[in-house]
């Protein structure tokens, strides 16, 4: 077997062919100027289908999450969010380091926070409590195997934080998996948050980007912070043109990935030996390796000798992701794989 099946992540995908094309064809300029016609199209694209007045094209998801946060805090504020999201746990403590804010995390049930457990970490106006600004949210989200955060709850916490003065960011790293999970417009999930992210480089398949949505005050904020942050980019029109290519062509068919990420977890689930942890809602499958298998690591690198290569994520957890680069033979494999080192141990 030559091929390698790379389920460690969605931000494996190489640029297809017509991407390609797209990223050579783009028309570019110096975007600190603000003369890059295709980021200002970019731009002015996810604006519009966020439903909000302006977006900003970033390096990364989490410089994304970053320029947001630090957009609409000041030091010394406080950021609630669900313990296991992106920004507390993958973003190498950025929001605390960069922009002085400090973590309220809540424990949720996969990935998912209430209104009813975000209350008691409310700060009361006190001179010693840090100020309550914003309730960070993740969806889909990614350590609970790619669950899709109810709109319905996203609602009932918008109507919280208006209640109370605060703000939403919403981390949406993959918002387009659970878009076509659902079939509930981008703009509806943006209208639950003050500032919203999106990245091209995973399941959409894009090189390199992401974009935050906000209100035209919060993205002028959000430049600001991303030259301070050092990601004022040149020609990145050639990035630009990548992510409006994954949009004409990569959003519908995430729907494959999730059928993938189905037909692996169906598999798995039928191995002695093998758990899911989470339901699969998405295109992540995150699995319990019991005793019979030895160990994560032991798997991993069996696996790995075959060509297919996963991630660790716990001590007995293994998440493998499904994207643009995988098919169902490739998935068939990769269950068949695990099927005979289950037999084997
Ligand atoms: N996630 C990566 C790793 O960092 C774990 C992955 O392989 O899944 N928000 C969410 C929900 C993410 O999953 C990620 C990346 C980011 C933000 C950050 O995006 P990048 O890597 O572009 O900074």
């Amino acid at each position: 077997m030559s091929k390698i099946v790379d389920l460690r992540s969605d931000t494996v995908t190489r640029p297809v062919p017509g991407m390609r094309r797209a990223i050579a064809d783009a028309e570019v300029g110096d975007d600190v100027f603000g003369d890059d016609p295709t980021v200002n199209a970019l731009e002015d694209r996810i604006a519009k289908l966020f439903g909000k007045e302006a977006a900003l094209f970033v390096p990364s998801g989490t410089m994304g999450n970053q320029v947001a946060l630090a957009s609409i805090t000041e030091p010394g504020d406080e950021v609630i969010l669900e313990r296991q999201c992106h920004i507390f746990n993958y973003e190498v403590a950025a929001a605390p380091a960069l922009s002085g804010l400090q973590f309220n995390p809540v424990d949720g049930d996969a990935g998912v926070i209430t209104v009813e457990q975000i209350l008691p970490h409310i700060r009361h106006r006190d001179i010693h409590a840090p100020v309550t600004k914003v309730v960070a949210l993740e969806n889909t989200h990614n350590r609970a195997g790619g669950h899709i955060f109810p709109l319905e709850e996203m609602k009932r916490i918008r109507e919280l934080t208006i209640e109370r003065g605060l703000r939403v960011h919403l981390d949406g790293a993959r918002l387009a998996n659970a878009v076509v999970a659902t079939g509930i417009p981008f703009d509806q999930y943006a209208a639950c948050a003050d500032t919203v992210s999106l990245c091209f480089s995973k399941g959409l398949g894009a090189p390199v980007g992401s974009a935050v949505a906000s209100d035209a005050e919060t993205v002028q904020k959000a430049r600001r912070k991303r030259k301070q942050f050092g990601g004022g980019m040149r020609q990145a029109g050639i990035l630009a043109a990548a992510a409006l290519y994954a949009l004409d062509h990569h959003v519908e068919r995430l729907a494959d990935d999730h059928e993938n990420a189905q037909r692996l977890g169906a598999r798995i689930e039928s191995i002695d030996g093998l758990e899911l942890a989470f339901s699969v809602d998405t295109n992540i499958v995150i699995f319990r390796v019991g005793e019979k298998f030895g160990s994560v690591d032991l798997l991993l690198a069996q696996l790995k000798k075959d060509g297919v290569l996963a991630v660790p994520f716990g001590p007995t957890l293994v998440r493998m992701v499904t994207h643009l680069d995988v098919n169902a033979d490739d998935i068939d494999h990769v269950a068949d794989m695990l099927e005979s080192l289950g037999s084997a141990g």
